[in-house]
């Protein structure tokens, strides 16, 4: 198992990084092919409740602006959002969803597990290009939704929305002056498992 643990560490199969107290984000690259598991924490599902992510330039601001955004809708669990944030104001959704295809999603450990599959260079300019890159800003937060199911503009405490940088090859945390307030827990997927 140490070994298995290892040798994954060393080729970058597999990360995993804490986004906050109640979300965490794990991902593996296959070839061209990137695979992520989302965990929410089952005590953030509530009616008319969004939780998301987004994918930015490393070197990009920490705001929402220019970020590839996935969001998961509590009362339409099969739904993901392939959406593209070009301002900090709601998301486009993008014309063609590069995210749904082996989508799936289920509940373990206190989570809501949302699992996804994307090319790492989905040639869509509506979705950031993993492919050959060290790090990858990414952010996360949640929100209300209308009754209409409009997602609607998330909170602005820290315990609502963060951004952590990290090296895509084993979601380890880069360190930055700005990073200090989220506290982020690196470990390795097959450590948990
Ligand atoms: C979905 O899974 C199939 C079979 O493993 C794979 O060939 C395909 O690339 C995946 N789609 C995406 C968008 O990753
Ligand atoms: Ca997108």
């Amino acid at each position: 198992m140490l070994a298995l643990v290892l040798l994954n560490s060393c080729l970058g199969l597999a990360a995993k990084v804490d986004l906050g107290s109640d979300m965490w984000l794990d991902w593996t690259i296959s070839g061209s092919t990137i695979t992520f598991d989302y965990g929410v924490a089952s005590s953030l599902k509530q009616a008319n409740r969004w939780a998301g992510i987004s994918f930015k330039d490393a070197s990009g601001s920490r705001n929402m602006k220019d970020s590839d955004v996935i969001l998961f809708n509590f009362d339409n669990l099969d739904k993901i959002y392939d959406m593209w944030a070009t301002s900090d104001d709601l998301p486009d959704t993008d014309a063609n969803n590069d995210v749904s295809t082996n989508y799936s999603h289920t509940v373990a450990n206190g989570y809501y597990v949302f699992t996804f599959q994307r090319s790492l260079d989905t040639g869509d300019s509506m979705d950031y290009s993993l492919l050959n890159i060290n790090q990858v800003q990414i952010q996360w937060t949640y929100g209300p939704m209308s009754s209409n199911g409009d997602f609607l503009q998330h909170g602005k405490s820290s315990s609502e929305l963060g951004a952590v940088i990290v090296n895509i090859n084993d979601g380890s945390l880069v360190t930055t002056s700005q990073s200090y307030y989220l506290i982020a827990v690196v470990s390795l997927l097959f450590s948990l498992v």
